[in-house]
């Protein structure tokens, strides 16, 4: 059976053809040069290789070009960063970002021809069919996201909701571009009226013999997420790769990673939520051992959120002395203000320094804090706060799905100091 809700399931992949192992920041040269990147920054700076490197499982053909030893492979379509994989650049590679599929991804060659992937337009003025080459004529811009899945933190939950346990990793900072949501309405004449959702329809084959809806990748946001969504067909400079929604995919940034559709084949502005189970039951905050239901909210924005990446303990033993705790923080959907560091399981904390970029209030920041650490067992932790003074929570609750956990407290990272 097929399930929905980033549980994981070994799903059948359809065999790709090897890629190229490692493709270099070519052909956006000018995406990193609009925000002031250049190349260097762009790429993460060497982060030590884990001790224990080898990979429980081994990436699936689709993704080979991975970095294996910087990734844990759960299921085929359930691919998460090591935490100390994020290193110490705040965009996180192609080669190092995590994978979620809820279905088999199309096949690899409708990356063949990108310009040639048509997508509809509904609840607009003048409906109809565009293609990315359409697209690229109405314009570009360019955003940095923090792309993290729903179900992110969700191994940290105490009452183990069931689903793939991720810990940290299913979210990565990355940089999209394509055409603003926004001008595509206004080239087809403006909204139909009525519309308070934005639905995306993503392009994947359906198993046939099922219920169409009940399997189906399409979900609805609210109207207003419009303002800052992109439908990019580039990412971190290179043509958007197929494994993460190449040829076209929407970006809704600040909205939690169900929502930006990959390969997305339509967009529709609606009065009504899509009818998929995905949005209509799936993804929904009920309490633990309850099904969603529309009475439920839905799981759309991120909350303020921060984790440590480093000193990790998978990187080897860690001695004595000066160390340079650091991490990632997001405001979710407002900008990042401040990150407090704790090294005694948050009984005190110290303000962190944010370092590196700010790419906007969708990315995420680079904060660090050098701390002297005796030899013993301590806990890192660290709660972040965003320009409206929102502290990140110590505890977010629990809910049947195992999502949005952002709660510091289980966040937190044992280490042991020789
Ligand atoms: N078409 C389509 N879009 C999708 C999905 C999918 O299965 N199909 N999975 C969603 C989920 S649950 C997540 S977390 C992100 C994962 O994006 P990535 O694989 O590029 O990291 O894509 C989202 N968009
Ligand atoms: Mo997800």
């Amino acid at each position: 059976m097929l399930r929905l809700h980033d549980k994981p399931q070994e799903t059948t992949m359809t065999p790709f053809p090897h890629t190229s192992r490692r493709r270099l920041l070519s052909g956006g040269a000018t995406a990193l040069a609009a925000l002031g990147l250049g190349r260097a920054q762009a790429q993460t700076a060497s982060a030590p290789t884990p001790a224990a490197a080898a990979p429980a499982r081994s990436l699936p053909p689709y993704v080979d070009w991975k970095d294996a030893e910087q990734m844990i492979v759960h299921t085929g379509t359930t691919i998460e960063t090591r935490r100390s994989a994020f290193g110490t650049s705040i965009i996180t590679p192609a080669e190092r970002l995590y994978i979620r599929n809820n279905l088999p991804a199309p096949e690899v060659g409708i990356v063949a021809d990108p310009d040639a992937w048509a997508m509809a337009v509904e609840g607009v003025q003048q409906p109809r069919y565009l293609t990315v080459r359409e697209l690229k004529a109405l314009g570009i811009e360019t955003v940095a996201t923090v792309l993290q899945c729903s179900g992110n933190g969700r191994g940290y939950f105490a009452g183990k909701p069931s689903g793939t346990k991720w810990t940290v990793g299913a979210a990565g900072c990355v940089l999209w571009s394509g055409v603003p949501v926004r001008n595509v309405v206004a080239a087809l004449g403006g909204l139909a009226g009525g519309a308070r959702f934005m639905t995306g329809t993503g392009g994947e084959k359906l198993p046939e013999g099922l219920d169409p809806r009940s399997v189906m990748v399409e979900r609805s946001v609210p109207l207003k997420a419009m303002q800052d969504a992109l439908l990019a067909w580039e990412m971190n400079g290179e043509p958007l790769h197929h494994a993460h929604g190449g040829p076209l995919r929407l970006v809704v940034p600040g909205y939690s990673g169900v929502n930006n559709i990959k390969y997305i084949k339509r967009l529709a502005f609606t009065a009504a939520e899509s009818d998929a189970a995905i949005q209509k039951t799936g993804y929904r905050m009920s309490p633990p051992g309850t099904k969603g239901d529309p009475s439920h909210p839905s799981v759309w924005e991120m909350d303020v959120k921060s984790w440590i990446n480093g000193p990790a303990p998978e990187t080897g033993p860690l001695r004595a002395g000066w160390v340079q705790v650091h991490g990632v923080a997001m405001g979710g959907t407002r900008p990042l203000r401040r990150v407090d560091v704790s090294i005694d399981g948050g009984q005190t904390w110290r303000e962190a320094r944010l370092v590196g970029p700010d790419l906007g209030r969708f990315a995420w920041r680079q904060f660090v804090l050098p701390v002297q650490l005796p030899p013993g067992q301590h806990v890192l932790a660290s709660r972040a706060q965003d320009t409206q003074f929102n502290w990140q929570v110590e505890t977010s609750p629990e809910n049947a799905g195992g999502y949005l956990n952002s709660g510091w407290r289980s966040h937190a990272l044992p280490i042991t100091v020789a």
